[in-house]
């Protein structure tokens, strides 16, 4: 398609594909645009490739899916040339792999870095869309794809004070590329959440002393994590085929075995030695592999939880700091569950001390440090780990305007209408794979899946002589209503639902229908040779 004219107008300067984002979902979306003959150039905003995992380089950032399932599975050859060195591999090697993926399949050159999208129009007459960089550039191209995640928009609250404050301040999503020096210093972290509860542990032997502000504890378990063997290494090499089928047909998108038994099949002793057995189980599995109804059965998830409540009171030594992180108000998964390492034994360190934010309240900033109810502390640096502006917040702030100039943050503005989380009405031509509405469990597989259905959309236009798709209305109210009208583990209080970010609509954010559904709704699209979206020629489309 690249550089043909039409009778609308000339694409001569125009790309096939425009990729915004070179985070997991990006790479992958260059990679098949580019494989599949299409031109293809991707922005990104930072300096390097990795999307979270450039930008989220605070101590211990982590994956919590195992780093194998994690990682791509279009290549033999990478999954072979590539060494993990652990079950849950750390920030450096993980923006390591993708580097080392872009440069593997020579993607680096399709890559514009440093430039931040301000703006994208979709022109009409040319079905064109001219995108626009902080740099002040112009960008034009037939398709569009925000791969620009879901955890990628960091959120710090307003808080009173807090540009008066004279020490270092960081955001663990924005961390700095030079790592920030914790000797000595008096440090305190907001929010406790997964990147919170990874760095308290961390930290906690530099610092002269690390206060936690924590709002909401969450269910934290064992990360258990540990050196991949060399014997392990060789046997995941070996086993790609089998290891790509299950991952790339599997639920959650993990490698995780499914749970054989029903909660009701033991006895209560029976279930203690089975969570026990979960606690040192690696990251997810203590959800994926628990008991068959552990999640309809809110009997068998207290009972859990309160196996994890006594964990906690046995680890840490100060009961009234026991208590505060116990959750009171959810059961397990009800929230995202953190995973952790050496974070309640912290607490036992006579540096760390914890301030639960809902007896004591924050209530400003000031110049040397955060005062709440209780009086002042003095500190050297505050790491804000206060989260994200999930799932939606990256695509509303790119300036996205579709058919006669409609805003997509007011399309959007009472929660995200998709299809299958890859695409919304009124948009022709633009794709969002990686986006709201499309995940529910480790994150590159669902995406990945989504990258795959708009490859396919792509070639079959391109294969049948369109130039525009655009999903059909009903098709995405059917979904948008699906989505929002299935009920998920996760409560609405939770940032899932956009709850944690001040005035945004409370709405579902991810697929709750499941990885299984979304996969049997994209095979069927292109069985029926894409029946949902609207093909069109140019011409036509802008009648
Ligand atoms: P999360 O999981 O959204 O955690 C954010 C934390 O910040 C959480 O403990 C919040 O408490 C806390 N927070 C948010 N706003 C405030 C204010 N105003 N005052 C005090 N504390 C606040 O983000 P993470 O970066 O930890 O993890 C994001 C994802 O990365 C994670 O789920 C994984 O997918 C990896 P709250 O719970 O809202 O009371």
């Amino acid at each position: 398609m690249s550089g043909s004219a039409n009778a609308a107008g000339t694409t001569a300067d125009a790309v096939d594909v425009l990729v915004v984002g070179a985070g997991v979902t990006g790479i992958y979306q260059l990679y098949r645009a580019r494989e599949e003959g299409f031109s293809v150039q991707l922005l990104e905003a930072g300096d390097g490739v990795g999307g979270t995992w450039y930008w989220n380089r605070y101590p211990e950032a982590r994956f919590d899916s195992e780093s194998y399932t994690y990682g791509y599975l279009f290549s033999k050859e990478l999954w072979e040339e590539w060494e993990w060195s652990e079950r849950f591999t750390g920030q450096p090697e993980n923006e390591r792999y993708f580097n080392f993926v872009v440069d593997r399949f020579d993607l680096r050159r399709h890559i514009r870095f440093g430039v931040r999208v301000t703006a994208a129009e979709f022109d009409e007459s040319a079905g064109i869309w001219t995108v626009r960089t902080d740099d002040g550039a112009e960008h034009r191209a037939r398709f569009l794809v925000a791969a620009t995640g879901v955890l990628s928009v960091p959120f710090i609250p307003e808080v009173p004070g807090r540009e008066v404050f004279g020490g270092e301040q960081h955001h663990t999503g924005r961390w700095p590329q030079t790592p920030v020096d914790f000797t000595g210093k008096r440090v305190a972290i907001i929010g406790t959440g997964s990147s919170g509860v990874q760095i308290v542990p961390a930290i906690a032997d530099q610092v002269a002393s690390l206060t936690v502000y924590q709002r909401t504890p969450d269910w934290c378990t064992p990360l258990n994590n540990a050196p991949l063997t060399p014997q392990e290494r060789a046997e995941i090499k070996a086993d790609f085929e089998r290891i790509r089928e299950t991952l790339n047909t599997s639920p959650s998108g993990f490698l995780h075995a499914l749970p054989s038994r029903f909660s009701t099949d033991d006895t209560a002793e029976q279930r203690q030695a089975f969570f026990e057995k979960m606690w040192n189980s690696p990251g997810f599995t203590k959800l994926t592999e628990n008991y068959i109804d552990f999640t309809t059965n809110p009997e068998v998830n207290k009972e859990f939880c309160e196996f994890i409540a006594d964990k906690i009171r046995g680890i840490v030594t100060d009961p009234a700091t026991a208590d505060k992180l116990i959750p009171k108000d959810h059961i397990y998964a009800g929230r995202r569950p953190p995973f952790v390492t050496g974070y309640f034994e912290a607490y036992n360190k006579p540096n760390v001390s914890l301030v639960a934010l809902r007896e004591t309240p924050i209530v400003r900033i000031t110049e040397t440090g955060i005062e709440t109810a209780e009086g002042p502390r003095e500190f050297d640096i505050i790491i804000w780990a206060t989260g994200y502006d999930f799932g939606t917040g990256a695509l509303n702030r790119l300036g996205v305007r579709g058919r006669n100039g409609l805003a997509l943050e007011e399309y959007w503005s009472e929660g995200p209408n998709t299809y299958l989380g890859v695409t919304t009405a009124g948009f022709p031509n633009f794709f969002f794979p990686g986006g709201p509405h499309g995940a529910l469990g480790n994150n590159p597989r669902y995406a990945g899946d989504q990258v795959d259905c708009v490859i396919g959309a792509l070639v079959h236009a391109r294969d049948n002589g369109y130039e525009v798709i655009e999903v059909d209305p009903a098709a995405e109210a059917e979904w948008t209503e699906t989505v929002n009208s299935s009920g998920s583990l996760f409560l609405e209080s939770s940032y899932f639902y956009g709850s944690n970010i001040p005035g945004k609509a409370v709405k579902q954010l991810l697929n709750p229908t499941g990885r299984p559904n979304l996969q049997r709704l994209i095979a069927e699209l292109a069985a029926n040779e894409y029946s949902a979206f609207i093909l069109s020629k140019v011409e036509e489309a802008a009648a």
